[in-house]
């Protein structure tokens, strides 16, 4: 019994815990993508701090337009290592443009929610271009 109630305390505490912590991204507009649907060239931020779709393909001379979807402050900046450069700022509601003219793999991550590397971890992605 007294063991039941500490666990109730507990997970009072988690609640409360993630409630401050996701607040800051309410007014979405309520589930999945929050007003941003992916395109073959568009990728969109996603309530967890993360991109979606992770990984993008696309051609050759594409722009490439990453859309927030969830609100948070972000950025889209390249990774070291990557053979093109850009760092993007992604306020909430914003989008943002890169165009690539060469093939290769471009990973990128977040400055807010990631972290650089080769790859990168936390809130990245990933740009195919063929
Ligand atoms: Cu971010």
């Amino acid at each position: 019994m007294r063991s039941h109630l500490a666990g109730l305390v507990i997970g009072l505490g988690v609640l409360v815990a993630c409630g401050s912590s996701t607040s800051p991204y309410g007014g979405g507009g309520g589930g999945g993508g929050g007003g941003c649907t992916p395109t073959a060239t568009k990728a969109c931020t996603v309530a967890g701090n993360q991109f979606s779709p992770v990984t993008l393909t696309v051609s050759v001379g594409a722009t490439v337009t990453w859309q927030n979807g969830d609100g948070g402050a972000h950025t889209v900046t390249n990774a070291t290592g990557s053979a093109d450069t850009y760092d993007l700022n992604l306020p909430a509601g914003g989008t943002a443009s890169h165009l690539f003219n060469t093939a290769g793999t471009y990973n990128y991550y977040c400055k807010n929610h990631g972290i650089n590397g080769a790859p990168p971890t936390g809130m990245h992605g990933t740009i195919t271009v063929q």
